[in-house]
């Protein structure tokens, strides 16, 4: 059976809302990266010396990480489920782009988003602020544009990439940045939301304390 290490509203759940969605055996362990003194936290760590989730500890023992690969290979662990096009294919490639982008571009920029509300001096907090608003207003335009007209980031079916973007998107609240400019985003959040996978997985974890 595969194991999920994941953080609670950290990227990692995307990982959960794949496995569920998949209809896949797996068990998900949360970790609490931070505490330095638990033996889960130590066993991460040894599986995956950047101490990141998500991690993936596949039935043969291997370890796989980086969520544009888990992500693409739990898809691919349940082909039926067409939770991403076939590999090979012109859609893939599109597929593989959005992931791209949610992992390289969205992801990274709303996390550093957050980063700059711990600066220690008010003056320190405005800059950064001012810079990684401008930063992240661009990409949350290029998705509110693309999902004008479609359901998910793919078009009508559900992808692993909706839940990627869902965990990340959810970090506009630690980071205080409203989402009222960008009403189909702000829809599309509520779909995936209501998807049954997402549901439980969201009553497996409980709350998130941001
Ligand atoms: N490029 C990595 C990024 C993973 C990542 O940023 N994980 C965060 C949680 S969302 C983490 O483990 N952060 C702990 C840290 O940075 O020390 C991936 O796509 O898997």
């Amino acid at each position: 059976m595969t194991t999920l290490y994941y953080h609670r509203g950290a990227c990692s759940t995307s990982n959960h809302f794949a496995l569920e969605e998949a209809g896949l055996p797996y068990q998900a362990i949360e970790v609490h990266l931070d505490r330095l003194d638990d033996p889960l936290t130590v066993k991460l760590r040894s599986l995956n010396p950047m101490a990141m989730t998500p991690v993936l500890l596949l039935e043969d023992g291997g370890i796989l990480t980086q969520n544009a690969a888990t992500l693409s290979y739990i898809a691919d662990m349940a082909p039926e489920r067409e939770l991403m096009p076939r590999r090979g294919t012109i859609e893939r490639a599109r597929a593989e782009s959005w992931l791209a982008f949610v992992a390289s571009d969205l992801h990274p920029t709303l996390i550093e988003y957050i980063y700059p509300r711990t600066a220690k001096t008010k003056e320190g907090r405005e800059v950064a602020r001012a810079l990684y608003e401008k930063r992240v207003a661009r990409r949350l335009k290029v998705l509110e544009a693309w999902l004008t007209d479609k359901p998910f980031i793919l078009g009508d079916r559900f992808s692993v990439i909706d839940g990627y973007a869902l965990v990340v998107l959810n970090w506009a609240e630690p980071a205080a940045l409203s989402l009222e400019a960008y009403p189909n985003i702000q829809a599309y959040m509520t779909r995936i939301e209501a998807r049954p996978a997402v549901r439980r997985v969201r009553e497996a974890e409980g709350p998130i304390v941001w």
